[in-house]
């Protein structure tokens, strides 16, 4: 991939950002979102590249843009896979919560797993603890091996999750396993990234979450050298129909890893904060400027950068 185009998509996901920041609070998540993908779609229509969307907004009977199958870009260049969201968090900008970010990433084409709209349970880590997880072990076996990897006490780590009832059990088991838990209202995107941050003060992330968010997560912590492995949890039978009918696994408790999820060594992963989160510092106003905090992953070059851009008007 042409290198440039890595700070291209920068742009895109600032000006989806700074869009859908001046909805914080308003109570209507859907304009909030709204705001986002259509500045989203309009600025990568100026960008000279060929892509389609795998992981976008719905299929394109539910969504009118960034459909599922679009095709972005000025149609230059060789073709990639894209999968977005341009407001990961629509309710945590409706009601000013922590954590919101506009996000993209990219690969050649057939690098991105083209998953279906369902759930997957997840298990995130850094590098450090990358090769200790395992999807079919205990809670408390994987909280004392990635113990162990990190070379600190189980009291020590620290479990990002959803706050969802269906967690009710894995809270249970955390607790009684002696690690600590940090409950977010959403956006287990930024959750599983931080996992391999170390300042972010998140040693594992866990739980059920959506599985286009693990999509995305996963082109992150390939560059930053973690892992993330996944498996459908699907909602009912037309979810596990979906699954199967889109050959994304050869049965549904097969294991994923963040490899299986994001292919090879030409991804690359883009976001903006909107609300501060785990991840990224979301969008500020200072002397009239707004000022906005992004990272842009690559992994031809492994190379992670954090970008603050002043918006003058
Ligand atoms: C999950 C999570 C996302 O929404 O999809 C969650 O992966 C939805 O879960 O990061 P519920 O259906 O239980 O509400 C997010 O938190 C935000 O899109």
């Amino acid at each position: 991939m042409d290198r440039n185009l890595a700070l291209e998509f920068v742009r895109v996901t600032e000006s989806a950002a700074i869009a859908a920041a001046r909805f914080i609070g308003r109570g209507d998540g859907k304009l909030a979102d709204l705001a986002a993908v259509s500045e989203m779609r309009a600025r990568f229509n100026q960008v000279d590249f060929n892509a389609m969307v795998v992981i976008g907004e719905g299929r394109k009977d539910e969504a009118p843009e960034l459909y599922v199958g679009e095709k972005l870009g000025t149609g230059k260049g060789e073709e990639f896979d894209i999968a977005v969201d341009p407001l990961e968090c629509t309710d945590s900008v409706a009601f000013g919560r922590y954590n919101a970010i506009s996000v993209i990433a990219t690969g050649p084409k057939g690098s991105l797993l083209c998953a279906p709209d369902t759930y997957m349970e997840k298990i995130a880590v850094g590098p450090k603890a990358k090769d200790v997880i395992d999807l079919n072990a205990s809670v408390e076996e994987n909280l004392s091996q990635v113990a162990k990897a990190l070379d600190k006490p189980v009291s020590e780590i620290t479990v990002m999750m959803l706050d969802r009832k269906r967690h009710d059990e894995l809270i249970n088991k955390v607790r009684a396993a002696g690690a600590r838990i940090r409950l977010i209202s959403d956006g287990d995107v930024a959750g599983a990234i931080a996992t391999c941050i170390d300042e972010s003060g998140v040693d594992i992330l866990m739980g059920i979450g959506a599985s286009a968010e693990a999509v995305l997560a996963s082109t992150a912590i390939r560059v930053l050298g973690g892992e993330m492995l996944c498996r459908f949890a699907p909602r009912n039978d037309e979810d596990e129909v979906l699954i199967k009918k889109m050959g994304c696994v050869i049965s549904l408790d097969q294991v994923l890893n963040a490899a299986d999820l994001a292919k090879g060594g030409n991804i690359t992963f883009t976001a903006t904060g909107v609300i501060d989160g785990p991840l990224l510092r979301g969008v500020r106003e200072k002397n009239g400027m707004i000022i906005t905090h992004s990272v842009v992953m690559r992994k031809a070059s492994n190379t992670v950068r954090y970008i603050e851009a002043e918006h003058r008007r």
